[in-house]
């Protein structure tokens, strides 16, 4: 009787540590992530994009890198007065069921110490390192300066 109690249990066990992988897998997005060129000579560059959480458990981000940039840091656009500073966020909270939302005037990929300038047309690679879901790629794409995601016009917060 307690063992067949306690094989339930541990096969109920497995059946949901299967579900959380496969939800684990497949549960975090990154859509459009996307940033403006760059003029020759700049250090920096903002990158967006959104990270939507898909799966049942709430996830942080540990660490993003790319090949084009010495480092990559999450910032977070903070308002003093009229000036618009930049304040590093780590680490990134992701909620279980939560769409993150990386856009100009608010938070940012920060990629810093650019190998060369970002030229309209170029995809990025970017790596986002999550503790739950782990290494997620995507590809940043490269619009006009001054461009917004849909290439109009829009104000630059940097
Ligand atoms: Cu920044």
């Amino acid at each position: 009787m307690e063992v067949k109690r306690a094989a339930r249990i541990v096969g109920a066990t497995l059946a949901l540590a299967a579900l959380a992988a496969g939800a684990e897998g497949e549960g975090m997005k990154l859509e459009r992530a996307w940033a403006r060129a760059t003029p020759p000579g700049s250090p920096v560059a903002a990158a967006y994009l959104v990270i939507d959480n898909r799966g049942a458990r709430s996830d942080r981000l540990l660490s993003a890198s790319s090949p084009r940039a010495d480092k990559v840091e999450v910032h977070a656009t903070v308002h003093d007065g009229d000036v618009a500073r930049m304040r590093k966020v780590e680490p990134l909270h992701v909620g279980a069921g939560e769409r993150v939302v990386l856009e100009p005037g608010g938070m940012h990929l920060m990629l810093m110490g650019l190998r060369k300038p970002l030229a309209e047309g170029e995809r990025i690679p970017l790596v986002l390192e999550f503790e739950v879901a782990g290494e997620q790629r995507t590809e940043i794409r490269v619009f006009a300066a001054g461009s917004d995601e849909a290439g109009g016009n829009h104000h630059a917060h940097h």
